[in-house]
């Protein structure tokens, strides 16, 4: 599933490394004359390096026309790419499995950096170097072991001094997907971090291989097989063989009469065959090196540098090494692990230091599509009256919690943590002295609870996890039982994590009626959505008198399709708005006469911004706060009022004149989507249609 546009991106590049790796594969045991250890390294690294690791395999090593390989890769720069490649091969593939390994353990970031610099490290030296190059070093495999491991040892440090910070910095980067091995993200970013450790690794080892410290590219033509020189030149015409075959293939056929006792291999000319290395063959200097180095002659390379110089690049490549593991650590939080931040990407923006909390990445971080259970219709509006059911006394109320999808505007979508599938969830209507009973069901990918806000209740029922009950873990199931005892505008809301799950939609109107209100409540309501006049108009005839409305504020971030709870906070800043779950102009629009009244109940479901709600067309009256009714002497006139988050507001608004008034935040930002106006506003902004 493309969650990001990077994936794309990332799956074309994943794709063209598998293709990449299998030509050379087929291309390697079909066409080119080398060792198999250098057929399966350059395999192992296009299958890490994509097209990359092609483009070296076409450039450095695949032999141009049968019989001029020896040629061909006689260029130190070539000879470098072989020892690279083959250094790679080894320490990468160890890195990578040391990776996915200590991902799925769940072992801090620096823990897990050690571990693949070792891992890659036993893997290169034990493995690709002393156990796949004995047959071609000769000797025993400790005394490979012993000679392999300086050159190793340097080539791994420069390695790893660019793979390191490279590959934490991009897991640990925005897109956190890049910590799980199960997300081909991951391996984009191993896959980038192998090419920059390539890089790294490439000046010492055309330096190693220029001091015969380590094996470049090498020829392998076992006789009588379809590399064999005699074969090829019989099967060439004689003109051709000539041109295409470089002087070095026949050096190499003549020099193979006797048999080889390398069988078959032989060492290119760029190694030992060099000037410098010829010069100085035999000569005192060398003698200390190899020791020290490890290198003896059965390999037939003689080590051409000093111990000053080796211990110079061994120590430059130990500081880089150093620089490469801890610089990371000055940025992000290496104590983390891949489970501690999940697969969560973080908003832009958000600042994350080496203190960052795990905890505080997922609970900032986007919902993950994934895990959207639903897609809401684009015409479905939130703040749905339930209807209870009668149990024995009490009005039983189901609320399910799940990940939706959910249109605030007809062309924005976002992700929600719903109650009901909707948007504020379901608007629970109650009578003073009630015994309610509200069963519910998490079906999110995290723990929550539900707090009714205001409410005399007892206090197992009040919804405050870790305090006063245990959080409803996913797929649990908790009710909330308890006798209504206020009466006026309420609300109900996620108390768990409520800075994300609040502010990704978890919240619903609760309102309690007192026993001598008419029964009737749907008559009392009466508003309309866009396009749904005629059904409005009806409404109004019945019930010219009672006009009420509930108008729950809410604030959503949602940038590059992903929607991120909004917070007051680096990177949390909302963009876009919604009264019940919908952005001007997609909000509803009431319909009224003039002369009638509307109760307008404002709840701050909202979580970051107190929001001045300001109505057009003249003041209205302030007839309860926090759903306590005020005496007639605490009543007042306004045109606007501040509703906090947690706050309500129960005002009343006289339509006295006709046209279409507005109600809207006074905040302007908050009346745009995504700072953009569409038909006069957007976001906190609502009509009133008065018709005379
Ligand atoms: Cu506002």
């Amino acid at each position: 599933m493309i969650v990001q546009p990077i994936d794309v991106f990332v799956f074309i590049w994943l794709g063209l490394a598998l293709a990449s790796a299998l030509y050379v594969g087929i291309d390697q045991f079909r066409n080119n004359p080398e060792p198999a250890v250098m057929k399966w390294g350059f395999i192992l690294v296009t299958l890490y390096m994509g097209p990359i690791g092609l483009l070296l395999y076409v450039m450095a090593d695949k032999e141009p026309v049968p019989g001029s390989h020896e040629d061909f890769t006689r260029p130190l720069w070539k000879q470098g790419v072989g020892s690279t490649i083959h250094c790679v091969a080894g320490d990468a593939t160890g890195i990578i499995l040391a990776a996915v390994i200590t991902a799925l353990l769940g072992l801090p970031m620096w823990l897990d950096l050690i571990v693949e610099y070792l891992a890659g490290f036993a893997f290169g030296l034990f493995i690709f170097q002393a156990l796949f190059m004995q047959r071609i070093m000769g000797g025993s495999y400790v005394q490979n072991v012993r000679k392999s491991f300086m050159p190793e040892f340097i080539s791994m440090n420069a390695m790893m001094a660019g793979m390191a910070p490279t590959m934490t910095l991009l897991m640990m980067g925005r897109d956190m997907r890049a910590m799980q091995p199960t997300e081909p993200l991951f391996w984009m970013a191993m896959s980038i971090g192998v090419t920059v450790g390539y890089a790294f690794a490439y000046p010492v080892n055309v330096w190693l291989v220029s001091r015969s410290l380590k094996h470049g590219l090498m020829t392998e033509r076992p006789q009588g097989s379809r590399f064999d020189l005699a074969i090829i030149q019989r099967l060439t015409p004689r003109g051709a063989a000539d041109a295409h075959a470089g002087h070095g293939a026949m050096q190499a056929l003549a020099a193979r009469q006797p048999p080889d006792p390398m069988a078959g291999i032989n060492h290119t000319a760029g190694i030992q065959g060099s000037d410098i290395s010829a010069s100085q063959q035999g000569t005192p200097t060398t003698v200390p090196t190899a020791s020290m180095a490890g290198m003896d002659h059965a390999s037939g390379m003689q080590p051409n540098v000093t111990v000053p110089q080796l211990w110079a690049v061994f120590m430059v490549t130990a500081l880089m090494l150093i620089a490469g593991m801890t610089l990371p650590s000055t940025v992000v939080n290496m104590k983390l692990s891949a489970r501690d931040v999940g697969a969560s990407i973080m908003p832009p923006g958000m600042i994350m230091t080496r203190e960052t909390p795990g905890e505080a990445m997922r609970d900032m971080a986007a919902i993950d599509p994934r895990t959207v259970s639903y897609t809401a219709p684009g015409t479905a509006r939130g703040d749905q009256r339930l209807v209870p059911q009668l149990v024995d006394g009490v009005k039983v109320f189901q609320l399910d919690t799940s990940v939706i999808q959910w249109n605030i505007l007809p062309d924005k979508q976002v992700a929600a943590y719903a109650i009901n599938r909707q948007v504020p969830g379901p608007r629970l209507e109650i009578n003073q002295g009630d015994q309610v009973q509200f069963i519910v069901k998490n079906n999110l990918p995290e723990a929550t609870t539900l707090h009714w806000h205001g409410l005399i209740l007892p206090n197992e029922m009040d919804g405050v996890p870790g305090l006063e009950q245990r959080p409803i873990p996913p797929g649990g199931t908790f009710t909330y039982a308890f006798t209504a005892v206020q009466v006026g505008t309420y609300f109900y809301h996620s108390h768990q994590d409520s800075d994300r799950q609040q502010g990704l939609g978890e919240y619903g109107a609760l309102i309690i009626r007192p026993t001598t209100e008419p029964a009737n409540l749907e008559r009392i309501r009466t508003l309309t959505v866009p396009g749904d006049r005629a059904t409005a108009a009806e409404s109004v005839a019945q019930d010219r008198t009672s006009l009420e409305y509930t108008l729950q504020l809410q604030e959503w971030l949602n940038r590059d399709g992903l929607t991120y709870p909004a917070m007051i906070m680096e990177g949390g800043l909302p963009n876009y708005f919604t009264i019940n779950g919908k952005a001007y102009p997609s909000t509803d629009t009431l319909q009224m006469r003039v002369g009638q009244t509307v109760k307008l109940r404002f709840i701050g479901s909202n979580n970051n911004f107190v929001h001045p709600m300001h109505v057009h067309g003249g003041p209205f009256e302030v007839v309860a706060r926090d759903g306590e009714t005020l005496p007639t002497s605490g009543r007042f006139l306004a045109d606007t009022v501040n509703v906090g988050p947690g706050q309500r507001y129960d005002v009343v608004w006289t339509a006295r004149q006709p046209g279409k008034w507005l109600i809207h935040c006074h905040i302007p930002h908050h009346t745009k989507n995504n700072n953009v106006e569409q038909e006069g506003g957007g976001g906190l902004m609502m009509v009133i249609d008065v018709r005379t």
